[in-house]
């Protein structure tokens, strides 16, 4: 600290009811979420204090009842002068001026925790109770608060040694619903927090479990990363690592390893807070990794023959851990997890780039296993582009063995012509088989609930077999790989009951096609079956009615006969083949309703409310009357 810090710099803007009245808006929610903010707030205090080299020590106590807890630091101790403005100690500024705290004087405190800056007083105002302690100048000092507001002025306890800091706190149960901390939570954060400050000791002690653990990582993300890469289960390329630690302007650590896993794996962390969703640091870290490498290749001659390298292969199979820590970061997105500075995105690029262009250029062994890894990668995409190719409408038969066990294809070789019918089930499946145009309808019964794919990852994805089968019938990709050119079928009909498991099961096959495919959206080619809704028996003879206006106009016509009886449509599989054709499946009489995309950003928010409950309102439904479809190809 070049800069002396007196009780006086501290700035005072605002006072703690805001906080309390709405608390949302200053720790994110009074939910699970937001309690643990709590925590957070008051540990990156602890932290930034240690990263300016003051402390080498935190303790967190999770006392035994759960919801109360204490983080202790060696630091230099909160200042307790008076101060002058307002004639308080210092101390008692922090914990009840909102925004107040030498930590927004730029220049004299580095933050660690940007989001969670809004400090102490945050806290305070939040808590039941709130004790800090402090011990400087061979004193001891506390002072104690409720609900934010002091329970008198700053005390001297006596004689002490040493320094540090220690806030004891206990959320307020008229705040927060549910006020007992989660353990398994607290030791994560701590455990990568160790990892992202290499050298701090972080001791843990857990009074409701009695376990006390200690997390130091002497060697940082290089020690994270290869917990990272074993709990891949795939195997390095290269033994070596490749570290980053720059203290400057920027602070930056990273660790690199490729791997023979098929997909890529970072992590990255602004301030110690995951970003989950990326942003400009990750963007400026694949751009600088991504021009090493190239120029690596290129000035060693390494450029293979007869495959051009894309980006994603010189990454496949990477793992790595990329933390950045700087002053004012700005967070985007739903979940407030993607970083929005602008400027990271050159100043990460220009830190990596010659960094590993020079790790490469000094440890050549290594770098020859990476590049021979990324061309392997670039000839297997190659090749299973190729294989995927060959299973086209055109050729479909000739590769029969390919396609799914389970699907029964159609005959055209004219794909605007052709439809592929997903069916909720077997038994439904076997009668939409039996009743099918089999020149020009193909079936594939899919079993039970499919994967919500939402938030779930193409490879993962692929693991799932109702999922990977209607990929593999589709014949198009999946994910980056997608290509509408390779498309079997003219159509892709959703076929499930009318009811609200029926609905569901759509839902998420839209989820999944809208996620992983969405052109085959975009490009009007997916539709929903409309199975009729109500069953009309007059006597022997049974009608079926789409609608309350078909309905009523059946039981109209049955005046004089037997009685109808009207029951609702039970499910596919009570329909006899020949029914579900005209109902259902013939396009000369049948109704369809193609998908289209509503209006994303609005729809967007809605499910994320919704957390993934009902995705339907993502899409919009166009009614399709035979006549009026149109052919669209490619
Ligand atoms: C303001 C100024 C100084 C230290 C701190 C705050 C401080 C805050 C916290 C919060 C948790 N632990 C902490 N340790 C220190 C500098 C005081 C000086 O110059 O002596």
């Amino acid at each position: 600290m070049s800069t002396s810090y007196s009780a006086n710099d501290i700035t005072v803007l605002e006072g703690l009811e805001p906080v309390r009245k709405r608390p949302g808006m200053y720790i994110g929610g009074v939910g699970a979420s937001g309690l643990h903010h709590l925590v957070w707030e008051v540990l990156d205090n602890a932290i930034d204090e240690a990263m300016n080299g003051h402390a080498s020590q935190i303790g967190v106590t999770l006392h035994a009842d759960g919801s109360s807890l204490t983080v202790t630091d060696d630091g230099r101790g909160i200042p307790v002068g008076t101060h002058a403005k307002t004639g308080k100690s210092a101390l008692e500024v922090i914990f009840t001026v909102l925004h107040a705290g030498g930590k927004f004087e730029q220049g004299n405190y580095k933050t660690a925790g940007g989001l969670h800056g809004v400090g102490a007083s945050v806290v305070n105002a939040l808590s039941k109770e709130l004790v800090a302690t402090v011990k400087r100048d061979g004193q001891a000092w506390e002072q104690r608060f409720r609900q934010g507001v002091p329970v008198g002025a700053i005390r001297a306890l006596g004689p002490a040694r040493g320094t540090g800091t220690t806030v004891f706190f206990r959320p307020d149960a008229t705040i927060f619903p549910k006020v007992e901390f989660d353990a398994e939570t607290i030791a994560h954060r701590l455990e990568i927090a160790s990892y992202l400050h290499r050298g701090l000791k972080i001791v843990f002690d857990n009074e409701v479990s009695g376990q006390k653990v200690t997390y130091l990582q002497a060697e940082g993300l290089a020690a994270y990363l290869r917990t990272l890469v074993a709990g891949r289960g795939a195997r390095a390329v290269h033994d070596l690592p490749f570290v980053v630690a720059r203290d400057g302007a920027l602070r930056l650590d990273l660790a690199l390893q490729w791997t023979e896993a098929t997909d890529e794996h970072l992590r990255s962390y602004v301030n110690g807070i995951p970003t989950g969703s990326g942003g400009t640091h990750e963007n400026g870290f694949r751009a600088g990794l991504g021009k090493a490498l190239r120029n690596f290749i290129e000035t060693h001659a390494l450029t293979p023959r007869g495959v051009t390298l894309t980006a994603e292969d010189l990454r496949e199979g990477l793992v790595g851990v990329l933390s950045i820590f700087i002053e004012e970061p700005q967070f985007q997105g739903q979940t407030k997890d993607r970083l929005n500075n602008a400027e990271m995105l050159s100043a990460v690029d220009g830190l990596v780039r010659p960094a590993l262009e020079h790790w490469l250029n000094t440890n050549i062994s290594v770098a020859e296993s990476i590049i021979a890894r990324i061309i392997l990668s670039a000839r297997a995409r190659e090749a299973s582009r190729a294989a995927q190719q060959e299973v086209t409408r055109k050729s479909a038969t000739a590769h029969r063995l390919t396609l799914p066990g389970k699907l029964s294809d159609c005959t055209t070789t004219t794909r605007s012509q052709s439809e592929l019918f997903v069916v909720e089930g077997d038994s439904a499946g076997g009668s939409a088989k039996q009743g099918r145009d089999r020149i020009r309808q193909a079936i594939l019964p899919l079993r039970g609930k499919v994967l919500n794919t939402e938030c779930v990852s193409t490879a993962k994805v692929l693991e799932n077999k109702e999922l990977a089968d209607l990929v593999t019938a589709l014949g198009c990709g999946v994910g980056k790989s997608f290509d509408l050119t390779r498309l079997r079928y003219g159509k892709l009909i959703l076929l499930a009951d009318a009811d609200s498991d029926g609905h569901h099961i759509s839902t998420l096959l839209l989820t999944f096609v809208y996620r992983h495919m969405p052109q085959l959206i975009s490009s009007g080619r997916v539709y929903l079956a409309q199975p009729p809704l109500y069953r009309i028996d007059i006597g022997k003879d049974t009608q079926w009615a789409q609608d309350d206006a078909q309905r009523d106009a059946i039981v109209r016509k049955a005046t004089g006969r037997a009685k109808p009886e009207i029951t609702r449509f039970k499910g596919l599989g009570e329909m006899m083949p020949k029914v579900l054709w005209e109902t259902t499946m013939n396009p000369k009489t049948r109704r369809l309703l193609r998908v289209d995309i509503a209006d994303q950003l609005v729809t967007d928010r809605i499910i994320n409310e919704l957390m993934g409950k009902d995705a339907s309102a993502r899409f919009r439904f166009i009614m399709d009357r035979a006549e009026e479809a149109q052919e669209l190809d490619v």
